[in-house]
């Protein structure tokens, strides 16, 4: 599958594999067909907020085998309080790190083994292109060079999944103000580790995709103070499957919008060519805000599912928000 799988609550549990490799193969052949489905809709989440509870209460089974573990890299770092009640429930932590999309890895949601083959220490993210201080940050430099805080997130696949997340990192606005673009600068290219010897996801056998993962905002968008670049989660590192060690959070976006395991920063005067923008333009979007009032071509996107226990089908499902609930941050950048 090239464009993102349907809504997986609409296969019987025991096709997805076979169903999405073959649909993978079928795909590629026939340069990116288009499958069907929609999906309906269901009541509001309650207002809990057990969120600390959650955070501290840490699940010390977490991992996939031949994970790196690193307990408590953060202690001191603070909750931003403007983020701290995200209204949901927090998704558990075991849970968020095993139903991943990570197409380097793999087409499943079941990456998070194949994920760690991942190199990453040492690891090196430059920043350049239209800018006055081009910079390159080494490993250790993306958890002490800037403030690092604490933000429990609403995210959405635009899959219709969501999940509820309390990542570790910093405003991208601190990178944007150390690189300080110059005028001509209206773009920010993020591009994803690649390296075909081991970003061997089934897809690559198939060849033609347009790697490595790239993605983009405007710059304005960058500013926003919900631009965030996760390293951490659940009060630990970031995990591979994740992509760690630096990854982008887009709340208001499709989680697309949000690339893993970033190895370059551009700034760069025009819009660029995105990986799944690239692929399918029609079905994903360069702006991709969540918006329940635009279906994707092949579901509806009024409402989503709470990544859970259990079968998918089993899920709570609850309405889609506009901007996924931050309109009050970030309608106004597309007035
Ligand atoms: N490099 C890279 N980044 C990526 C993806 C990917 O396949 N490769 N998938 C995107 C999609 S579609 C989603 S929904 C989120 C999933 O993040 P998670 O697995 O941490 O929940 O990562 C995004 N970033
Ligand atoms: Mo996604």
């Amino acid at each position: 599958m090239f464009s993102h799988l349907p809504p997986d609550w609409q296969s019987k549990s025991s096709d997805i594999s076979l169903e999405t490799v073959f649909w993978s193969r079928r795909k590629f052949l026939k340069t990116l067909g288009r499958g069907a489905i929609a999906a309906g809709a269901l009541s509001l989440a309650g207002c809990q907020n057990n969120t600390d509870a959650a955070v501290s209460a840490l699940d010390e089974t977490l991992e996939a085998p031949g994970a790196t573990r690193f307990k408590n890299p953060f202690k001191g770092t603070t909750r931003n309080p403007s983020f701290a009640n995200p209204q949901r429930e927090l998704t558990p932590q075991k849970l968020a790190a095993s139903y991943n999309n990570f197409y380097e890895f793999g087409e499943t949601k079941s990456i998070q083994t194949a994920a760690q083959r991942l190199p990453t220490d040492p690891w090196t993210i430059e920043v350049g292109g239209l800018v006055q201080n081009p910079t390159k940050y080494d490993r250790d430099d993306l958890f002490k060079a800037f403030d690092l805080e604490e933000r429990i997130y609403r995210f959405r696949c635009v899959e219709a999944w969501a999940m509820v997340v309390p990542w570790i990192g910093f405003p991208m606005r601190k990178i944007l103000e150390a690189a300080d673009p110059k005028p001509e600068a209206r773009f920010v290219k993020f591009t994803s580790f690649y390296d075909p010897k081991i970003t061997t996801g089934p897809l690559f056998s198939f060849g033609g995709l347009p790697w490595p993962y790239v993605e983009s905002l405007r710059i304005d968008e960058m500013a926003n103070d919900l631009a965030f670049f996760a390293v951490g989660a659940y009060g630990e590192l970031l995990p591979k499957q994740h992509g760690a060690p630096i990854r982008s959070v887009l709340p208001w976006k499709y989680g697309f919008k949000g690339p893993k395991s970033i190895v370059k920063i551009e700034f760069v005067d025009e819009q660029p060519a995105t990986f799944w923008n690239t692929l399918v333009p029609d079905e994903y979007g360069f702006i991709a805000n969540v918006n329940p009032e635009v279906p994707h071509p092949r579901w509806s996107q009024a409402s989503e599912r709470l990544v859970g226990d259990g079968p998918a089908l089993s899920w709570t499902r609850i309405p889609t928000l506009p901007y996924n609930g931050y309109g009050e941050f970030v309608a106004n950048l597309y007035t």
